[in-house]
C-alpha cells in the first residue's frame, strides 16, 4: 500500500503590467493522500481485492503560478471486514479493526513542496527557491481475518445445533442422527451477524472429555451464547445444568455471558408437555424460546427475535466500550479452514443471486 506523494512547489512570478518581476508567485503543492482502513460488516469484501496487488492514495497536485496551490491528494479508504488484523510488514505494527465504521490510519501521505512565494523575505525579494513534495509512506500489509462471532451455539450432541444453523443461515453444516456429527465449528451469517455452531459438549468437556474442550476456547470469545436443549431429554433442568456446569468450570467469563435458552424438537412432545417444559425452563433462564426444525413458523419467529436480541447486544456492547474509554475487548474467533470456505461459499451465492436477478 502506498500513500500519495506530495505535490512539488512551483517557481513563478507575479505578472503585472509595466513591471517585469512583480514578486514571487509560485504556489505550494498539495499534500499526498493518506491510507486508512474502515471496518464494514461485509465478509465478502476481501474477495473484491483478490486480484489487486497495489493500493495507493492519490498524489498531491503540483503548485501553480499566480500563487495557486495544488490540490491535496485524495485519501485511500479501504473497506475491510470487522475482525481484520493488519500487520505492517515493514514496521511490524498491528492494527485491529473491531468496530463497524471505524477508520484506522495506516500510512501518511507525503508533505507538500513549497513554492517560491513561501521563501520571500526582506532580504530575498526574488527567491528562486522551491522544494519538491515528499514521497508518501509505503509498506506491505499482511491481512488476517479473525471473525468476530456474535452468537455461539452450545448444547449436548444431537441437540439440533447444526440443523438450526442451516435454517437460520445459508450454511450447509452436516446434520445426522448420531452424536458428534460436527467435528469443527461451522459458521453462518445472519444479516451480518456471525453465528457459530460448536461441536457438542458433554459432561467433563471442561476437563478435556469429548470434543468440547478444544472448542470452548472459541465460545469463550463470542458475544453471547445460544444454549440448545432438546425436548428429547427427560429432564431438561438436568441437561441444562450439566452444560452450564461445564461452561462455568471452563471459565467464569463464559458463564457470565448473555445466554438464550432454546428448547428444540418441540414436535416430539405434546402441547401440554411443552407448556410444562417452558415453565420449567423459565426458572433457569429468562430468555426462553422454543422451536422445531419442521415447523417453519417457529423458525421464523425465533429468527426475528434473535435478530432483535443481537441488535440490542450490539448497542449495549458499543455503550460499554465507550464507557471504558475505548478499551476494547476483542471477541475473536479463529479457525484455520472455516472462514475461507465460508467466504468462498458466500461469494458463490452472491454471484448466483446477481445472475438470477439479471
Ligand atoms: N424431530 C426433530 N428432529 C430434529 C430437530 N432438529 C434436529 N433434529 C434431528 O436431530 C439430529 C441431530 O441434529 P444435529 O443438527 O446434527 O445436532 P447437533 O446438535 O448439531 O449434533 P452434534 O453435531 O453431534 O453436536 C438429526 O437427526 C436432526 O435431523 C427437530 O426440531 N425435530
Ligand atoms: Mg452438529
Amino acid at each position: 500500500m502506498k500513500a500519495g506523494k506530495g505535490g512539488d512547489g512551483y517557481v513563478g512570478w507575479r505578472n503585472e503590467k509595466g513591471r517585469e518581476f512583480g514578486g514571487p508567485a509560485g504556489g505550494n503543492g498539495g499534500r499526498g493522500g493518506d491510507v486508512y482502513v474502515r471496518g464494514v460488516r461485509d465478509y465478502t469484501i476481501l474477495l473484491k481485492y483478490r486480484n489487486i496487488k497495489d493500493f495507493a492514495a492519490k498524489n498531491g497536485q503540483n503548485g501553480m503560478g499566480g500563487n495557486v496551490w495544488g490540490k491535496n491528494g485524495q485519501d485511500l479508504i479501504l473497506d475491510v471486514p470487522i475482525g481484520s488484523v493488519l500487520t505492517n510488514e515493514t514496521t511490524g505494527e498491528k492494527f485491529e479493526v473491531l468496530k463497524e465504521g471505524e477508520l484506522i490510519f495506516l500510512l501518511k501521505g507525503g508533505k507538500a513542496g513549497l513554492g517560491n512565494a513561501e521563501f520571500k523575505g526582506p532580504k530575498n525579494v526574488a527567491p528562486e527557491q522551491f522544494t519538491l513534495g515528499n514521497e508518501g509512506e509505503r509498506a506491505d500489509f499482511f491481512l488476517e481475518l479473525q471473525l468476530v462471532v456474535d452468537l455461539g451455539f452450545v448444547g449436548f450432541p444431537n441437540a439440533g445445533k447444526s440443523s438450526l444453523l442451516n435454517e437460520l443461515t445459508r450454511a450447509h453444516a452436516k446434520v445426522a442422527a448420531y452424536q458428534f456429527t460436527t467435528l469443527e465449528p461451522n459458521l453462518g451469517d445472519l444479516h451480518g451477524y456471525i453465528l457459530a455452531d460448536i461441536p457438542g459438549l458433554i459432561e467433563g468437556a471442561s476437563e478435556g472429555k469429548g470434543l468440547g474442550f478444544k472448542f470452548l476456547r472459541h465460545v469463550n470469545r463470542t458475544k453471547a451464547i445460544l444454549h440448545l436443549v432438546s425436548l428429547e431429554n427427560e429432564n431438561i433442568t438436568e441437561a441444562y445444568k450439566t452444560i452450564r456446569g461445564e461452561l462455568a468450570t471452563y471459565s467464569k467469563e463464559l458463564s457470565e455471558k448473555k445466554e438464550i435458552l432454546l428448547l428444540t424438537k418441540t414436535d416430539l412432545v405434546t402441547p401440554a408437555v411443552l407448556k410444562k417444559k417452558i415453565a420449567e425452563a423459565k426458572k433457569l433462564n429468562k430468555l426462553v424460546f422454543t422451536l422445531s426444525i419442521i415447523d417453519d413458523k417457529s423458525i421464523k419467529e425465533f429468527k426475528d427475535s434473535l435478530i432483535k436480541i443481537l441488535r440490542e447486544l450490539e448497542k449495549e456492547s458499543g455503550e460499554k466500550k465507550k464507557s471504558k474509554k475505548g478499551k476494547d475487548e476483542a471477541v475473536v474467533f479463529k479457525t484455520d479452514t472455516a472462514p475461507t470456505k465460508f467466504l468462498e461459499e458466500r461469494a458463490e451465492r452472491a454471484a448466483k443471486k446477481i445472475k438470477s436477478k439479471k
